[in-house]
């Protein structure tokens, strides 16, 4: 095997490192286990509290608008975006997921600040519990560890 260079980002908060979280309103009982999940997640790896700021949006479709502000204040090394959509019976699902994702997306790759997508997108309520803290594991939590990671890499790249 021939020796090459592997960078890679650890999963510890460097210090003073600074967390922003948008979560949205709409299917706010899930919403909260995730932005629960996000905090433990950033404390145990180091965080302190005090530099994590959550700013709360009407729904998924509202949540790139106030991450695209957040990023561009320059405050935050990393955000968390959280939200839930849940399919239901109308194709409203199709277009907020699209949209969330696509705009998560494009602010990591516009301000280079590294945007977590912490969006729950399923079938139904019990997929969404089940993604929120229940037996698939808590998708803020994993974010947290995510925005890190990304933290720690994007300084060294
Ligand atoms: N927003 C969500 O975050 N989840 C949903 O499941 C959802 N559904 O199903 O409608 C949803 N809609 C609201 C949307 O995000 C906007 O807040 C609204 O359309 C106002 O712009």
């Amino acid at each position: 095997m021939r020796e090459i260079q592997v960078i890679e980002g650890k999963v510890t908060a460097p210090e003073g490192v600074k967390i922003g979280i948008v979560a949205s309103r709409f299917n706010e009982i899930i919403v909260h286990k995730l932005l629960d999940g996000a905090v433990d997640g950033l404390v145990r790896h180091g965080v302190d509290s005090d530099n994590i700021t959550a700013a709360w949006v009407p729904g998924s479709f509202e949540i790139p608008t106030a991450a695209l502000r957040m990023a561009e204040s320059g405050k935050y090394d990393a955000l968390i975006c959280l939200g839930c959509v849940i399919r239901g019976e109308t194709s409203h699902y199709d277009y907020v997921c699209n949209e969330v994702s696509k705009g998560i997306a494009q602010i990591g790759m516009t301000t280079g600040v590294p945007t977590m997508f912490g969006i729950v997108t399923t079938e139904n309520v019990e997929q969404a519990i089940a993604r929120a803290g229940a037996h698939a594991g808590n998708k803020g939590y994993d974010c947290a560890l995510s925005a890190l990671e990304m933290v720690n890499l994007m300084r060294q790249l």
